[in-house]
């Protein structure tokens, strides 16, 4: 029987349409059925498993899956929450993906007094990446409280919730919307294909040895 290499991609959100494309570029298709959580590639021995991004990292950590295609965001968060708590965080960065560009910034209210980062001690900051914000306001000697949110980052100062938000920002629209301003940038991130640590089959590994050359094609066509 021959090996199947796993892939996991975002099932729907801001990084599946594209996921998909550049696999698809590469010449390895997939018939999607939206309910199905795996899908069978009709080119090549391969798998795709379509999640949460926010499972990606762990799946690939965990050796679950082989590959996983995710935002360099999510990546490094669960990678910082993973060694804290003594799981296994270990992957292999492949390729830089050319989609999901956007940072990770901390923004304060359009009213709120700001010069430096210093202006945030004491202070309570919401946002969905606890990890990377507090590396961030460690590596800067700042100590601010964080406010744990899975979402609607952007109202939390409206709501009296905390002081200040970290959190996505692509165009800065929703900022704007909410009457925040962005005041630092902590981490940029775009997407990422990432690999196991896992030792793989000679026939999984020659099925990403054939990819790779053919990512860097696609990318570099795009260029
Ligand atoms: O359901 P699932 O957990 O899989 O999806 P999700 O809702 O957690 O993620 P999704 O689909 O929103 O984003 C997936 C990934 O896309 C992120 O982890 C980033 O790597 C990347 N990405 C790129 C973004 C953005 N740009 C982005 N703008 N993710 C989120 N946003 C949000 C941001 O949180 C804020 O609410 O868009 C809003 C800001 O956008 P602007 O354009 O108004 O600044
Ligand atoms: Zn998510």
């Amino acid at each position: 029987m021959t090996e199947r290499l796993t892939i996991a991609i975002q099932k729907s959100g801001r990084l599946s349409k594209e996921s998909l494309a550049l696999l698809n570029a590469c010449g390895v298709k997939f018939s999607i059925n939206e309910a199905r959580l795996i899908a069978h590639s009709t080119s090549h021995p391969i798998d795709l498993l379509r999640v949460r991004d926010d499972d990606i990292p762990g799946l690939v950590m965990d050796g679950v899956v082989d590959l996983g295609l995710v935002g360099e965001n999510v990546l490094e968060e669960v990678r910082l929450e993973r060694e804290a708590v003594g799981d296994a965080a270990e992957y292999k960065p492949l390729r830089p993906l050319e989609f999901g560009g956007c940072r990770l910034s901390i923004a304060v209210p359009r009213e709120t007094p700001f010069e430096k980062l210093s202006d945030l001690n004491g202070k309570r900051i919401a946002s969905t990446y606890p990890y990377l914000l507090q590396r961030y306001l460690k590596d800067n000697g700042v100590s601010a409280k964080n406010v744990n949110l899975t979402g609607s980052v952007e109202v939390a100062p409206r709501a009296g919730l905390a002081d200040a938000i970290c959190d996505l920002v692509s165009t800065g629209a929703t900022l704007e919307a909410n009457g925040l301003v962005e005041k630092e940038v902590i981490f940029r991130s775009q997407a990422q294909l990432i690999q196991s640590n896992e030792p793989l089959s000679p026939e999984k590994q020659a099925m990403i040895d054939q990819l790779l050359p053919r990512i860097d094609g696609v990318q570099l066509a795009k260029e």
